[in-house]
């Protein structure tokens, strides 16, 4: 078993990075086989409960206020839905159900029914997730009480680029966020996005960052840049796939007991791709139509992939 470490520096991250593919993927699968059964994937669904009208200005979401994305403000879901929707994810195979809310941070009189949310999705016997933006001590309490299994909150990117993509809250305070979660004992799930612009360089620093918190995140979704029109990053330049598998393969080797989710622009990607990114470590998958806002791969298709590759599902 390989030993956790939490001092990874940046450049034996770098020279990971840098390792010819093939040797880097050996090492990954190396790592992965000794913690986890290669053939098993987890899968969670999604759904956006308060869509669009964002305070915050992410450059590469649809849901901001500030990006002309052509995205209807809705306001947050009645209970009934959400419950309806988290028993139709469960019957289609998925074992957690991910909450997501366009804001900032909560606010109380919305806070009363997210908490009332995670008891309902709970008792359908599924994990329950929700990313919420920042929280206070109070707030990380409550949902630690309520059951919330998984608290998502990404870093995003490296704290060196950060500012080419976000003004509106500062890393400290995800960092912030991360550790209260943390400290409250419940899971966290965070990760970031590539394919923003950033150079490898970033994309080793913010895997630096995630495998140096306290302890690592159970769950750590790598996001491929989903690029919405509308948003300041649109047209930014494709990244190179293969770019995303090593990304994918240097989590696993840093963290080597967490479940690595191969997250947002599946449908952009071929199987291939995909089976690459499995085969660097990737064990989880969002899985359904849809993400929060835009399109995933139908429930079919994935289906046939994973029979295609022999991967059987955790429950
Ligand atoms: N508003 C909350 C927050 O930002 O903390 C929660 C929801 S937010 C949409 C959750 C995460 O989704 C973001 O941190 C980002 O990593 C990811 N995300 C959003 N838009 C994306 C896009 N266009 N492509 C890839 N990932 C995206
Ligand atoms: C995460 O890292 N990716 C998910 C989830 N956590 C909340 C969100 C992806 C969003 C992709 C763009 C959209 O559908 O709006
Ligand atoms: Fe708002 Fe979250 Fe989108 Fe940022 S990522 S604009 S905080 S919904």
């Amino acid at each position: 078993m390989t030993d956790l470490r939490y001092d990874w520096g940046h450049e034996e991250i770098m020279a990971l990075m840098e390792l010819p593919f093939s040797d880097l993927m050996f090492q990954a699968q190396n790592i992965h086989r000794q913690h986890f059964d290669a053939n098993a994937v987890q899968v969670s669904t999604l759904l956006s409960i308060k869509t669009g009208g964002c305070s915050e200005d992410c450059g590469y979401c649809s849901q901001s206020a500030r990006n002309k994305t052509g995205l209807e403000r809705e306001r947050l879901l009645p209970i009934d839905e959400v419950v309806q929707q988290a028993q139709a994810a469960k019957s289609k195979g998925a074992s957690r159900f991910c909450m997501g809310a366009a804001w900032r941070s909560p606010k109380e009189k919305d806070f009363v029914h997210v908490l009332q949310m995670v008891d309902e999705v709970r008792k359908l016997g599924m994990e329950t997730c929700m990313t919420l933006g920042m929280l206070d001590d109070d707030q990380v309490q409550r949902l630690q009480q309520a059951g919330l299994d998984y608290y998502n909150h990404n870093l995003d990117t490296s704290p060196e680029y950060y500012g080419e993509v976000i003004s509106t809250r500062t890393y400290q305070d995800r960092l912030d966020t991360l550790e209260r979660v943390r400290q409250a004992g419940m899971n966290v799930c965070s990760g970031g996005i590539v394919g923003m612009g950033e150079s490898r360089a970033d994309r080793a620093s913010l895997l630096q960052q995630l495998a140096n918190l306290s302890m690592h995140p159970e769950s750590v979704p790598v996001n491929m840049l989903v690029k919405v029109e509308g948003t300041p990053l649109s047209d930014v330049e494709d990244l190179d796939p293969l770019e995303f598998v090593r990304t994918i393969a240097v989590a696993r080797i840093l963290m080597p007991q967490s479940m690595v989710r191969l997250s947002a622009g599946r449908t952009d990607m071929n199987d291939e791709l995909q089976a690459l990114c499995f085969l660097a470590g990737a064990n989880s998958i969002f899985y359904g139509e849809r993400l929060l806002t835009t399109d995933n791969p139908d429930a079919d298709h994935d289906r046939r992939l994973f029979e295609r590759l022999g991967i059987h599902t955790l429950q």
